[in-house]
């Protein structure tokens, strides 16, 4: 029997190909069309991010009388700049229209945020307005204990409409959803939840709770619905949700809890209340024979010590990344270690590992390697680093990992007294799809000196002074791979990213890379301690205990692995079992 269809307008502004791959596991097919005229009776799913493209189309067919059956309004980025697209391109009244005529509405991130009458991250645009509330920005401080929290909010929470009965009264499940489950969010804004106000409306809601601050993590009444969270990114509680939606079942039996959620859970220890976030990464580049594979460094040196001296080669990089995915990997990081050598534009195979990994992986995916303004080899052409993220985007990345570029423009910043000229990479992604979707990488190297009065950079006193006796380091960041070392130091390079509009961090440390000692906790407090936006502590990990070490010892937003996944000497799983048996809340891997 053929699959139902879902049609999808094609002009893939944003990273709309994760979503189609999400519906495709759901059973259903998507159909791509290019103008209104092809679409039939079916069921459309609009990235509206760019609407503009479609109306310019069809000025002369009136967008109200297309027969579209369900519109999905997935979003990321700046609620601003998605309502005024939607405003400038008169889709607003054709999707009241088609909510007044009570046809499926699914809302995902911004796209919940725009059935709203507004958002303090623009306050001169009007939301849709269905729900009478405004969003407002997270606080960084909890107001109950003055305790600090990561903006943006980036993790695993709940979505859970256990708070006020209405599923528990008739063990029903809206949309899917799951109290134990846990779902990915992305976010700066949030709707707080003001117990029953808008249950009286009729609209039930389903909340999370970041750090003091209860916010709605779903809502839903008749024909619409809307996730803050994204479900096509979060595994198979994600999945379960969306295919709900599809098959219109808004309410449905409860699905029986994950069976390896942690027993704990209820006391269990968050960051903030969001699940300890364990990511894979996977070093990849071209080995000896013009293979990507995936390899890893030992402080960087990713040669064999074998006489071939060969790239270490440790496996394929679709392949693992799905085993990783399958093992519970909260996110997977692929980081191209050549890319600053070649221009990415021309690095076909990579985009091509992106679109196989995200046709099965469902967790958040970010890439890294080569994202700088460049000139295309092949043409000759300006490339900017704007067009590859785009790229990588529609290649099926939510974020993009910025390394050596970063290190560059942060040098500017500061030699133009901190302010920003607009143009580097990480203000220009940022601008156009959030800053959640601009990952920086750190690549720092120790530096020793024998009293702070030494260096004019950020020094701290170590525990393991160097063979010299010298107690005081700084962190000195490098580029190319650690190849040149640079007269900056973390602290400037991670405070001048946070003011471009950098979304998180992921702090390697190259003393650390591969030795399966540790995490450097001492840079990852000094890091912490700098900015507001989350910290990925990455490079050293060798043992389950590093994990539990790094998250109890210095607040870090995720921790990261590499090596002692890729060796096969422990599994994702593994290191999760042995947070929660730490008594550390973990997100329960679940089957779809
Ligand atoms: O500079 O923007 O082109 O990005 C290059 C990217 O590639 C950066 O993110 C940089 O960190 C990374 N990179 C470049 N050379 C290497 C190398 O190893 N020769 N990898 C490299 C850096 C960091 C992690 C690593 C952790 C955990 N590796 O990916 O996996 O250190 O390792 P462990 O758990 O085995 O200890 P650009």
């Amino acid at each position: 029997m053929a699959k139902p269809t879902v049609h999808l307008l094609d002009y893939v502004a944003g990273n709309i190909r994760s979503l189609v791959n999400a519906i495709e596991k759901c059973g259903y097919q998507v159909e791509m069309v290019r103008s209104p005229e092809d679409v039939k009776t079916a069921d459309v799913i609009c990235d509206v991010s760019d609407p503009v493209e479609l109306v310019t189309e069809n000025l002369d067919n009136d967008l109200r009388f297309l027969p579209w059956q369900k519109i999905i309004l997935p979003g990321v980025g700046h609620f601003g700049h998605c309502l005024s697209s939607l405003a400038s391109a008169g889709y607003l009244p054709v999707i009241h229209e088609h909510i007044q005529a009570g046809k499926p509405f699914f809302g995902i991130c911004v796209g919940l945020q725009a059935i709203f009458a507004g958002s303090e991250e623009a306050p001169d645009v009007s939301g849709l307005g269905l729900v009478p509330e405004s969003l407002k920005r997270f606080s960084a401080t909890n107001t109950k204990d003055g305790s600090r929290k990561s903006v943006p909010c980036i993790g695993w929470n709940d979505a859970s409409t256990a708070h006020h009965g209405q599923a528990n009264s008739t063990n029903q499940s809206f949309y899917g959803l799951t109290p134990t489950s846990k779902y990915y969010y992305v976010h700066s804004y949030f709707a707080p939840y003001k117990p029953g106000v808008l249950e009286e409306a009729g609209w039930t809601i389903a909340t999370a709770t970041y750090g003091d601050e209860s916010y709605i993590g779903a809502i839903g009444r008749g024909y619409v619905f809307a996730t803050q969270f994204h479900p096509e990114k979060s595994g198979a509680a994600g999945l379960r949700v969306l295919k709900a939606f599809l098959d219109g079942r808004e309410w449905s039996d409860a699905v029986p809890p994950p069976t390896n959620a942690s027993a704990t859970a209820k006391t269990a220890t968050t960051t903030n209340n969001l699940t300890h976030r364990i990511i894979a990464c996977l070093d990849v580049r071209t080995n000896d024979a013009g293979d990507l594979v995936v390899t890893k460094g030992d402080q960087y040196d990713v040669r064999e010590k074998t006489s071939d001296k060969g790239v270490r080669n440790l496996g394929k990089p679709v392949d693992m990344a799905r085993r990783y995915y399958e093992q519970g990997a909260d996110e997977v990081t692929f980081l191209n270690i050549t890319s600053f050598r070649d221009c990415p534009v021309a690095d076909l195979p990579m985009l091509e590992i992106l679109r196989r990994t995200s046709e099965t992986v469902f967790v958040p995916l970010t890439i890294g390697g080569g994202i700088r303004d460049t000139v295309d080899p092949g043409t000759g052409e300006r490339v900017s680093a704007l067009d590859v993220a785009k790229l990588y985007f529609a290649s099926g990345a939510d974020k993009v990992s910025i390394g050596s570029d970063a290190v560059l423009a942060a040098e500017e910043y500061w030699a133009n007294g901190g302010k920003l000229g607009g143009k580097t990479g990480i203000e220009t992604i940022s601008a156009a799809y959030g800053r959640q979707a601009v990952v920086v990488s750190v690549d720092p190297k120790r530096v020793f000196v024998k009293s702070p009065g030494d260096t004019k950079h950020a020094t701290l006193k170590t525990a393991l002074p160097d063979k010299d006796g010298d107690e005081y380091v700084w962190y000195a960041c490098t580029v190319r791979g650690g190849r040149e070392t640079r007269d900056l130091d973390v602290v400037q390079l991670v405070k001048a990213c946070e003011a471009m509009g950098a979304g998180e961090i992921l702090l390697n440390a190259i003393d650390r890379d591969g030795q399966n000692q540790g995490y450097d906790l001492e840079l990852i407090r000094m890091v912490k301690g700098a900015v507001e936006i989350p910290v990925i502590a990455s490079s050293g990990a060798g043992h389950p205990k590093h994990f539990q070490e790094v998250f109890a010892e210095t607040g870090v937003d995720a921790a990261l692995g590499a090596g002692m996944f890729h060796r096969g000497e422990y599994t994702v799983a593994q290191v999760k079992e042995y947070l929660g048996e730490a008594g550390m809340l973990v997100r329960p891997y679940e089957e779809f």
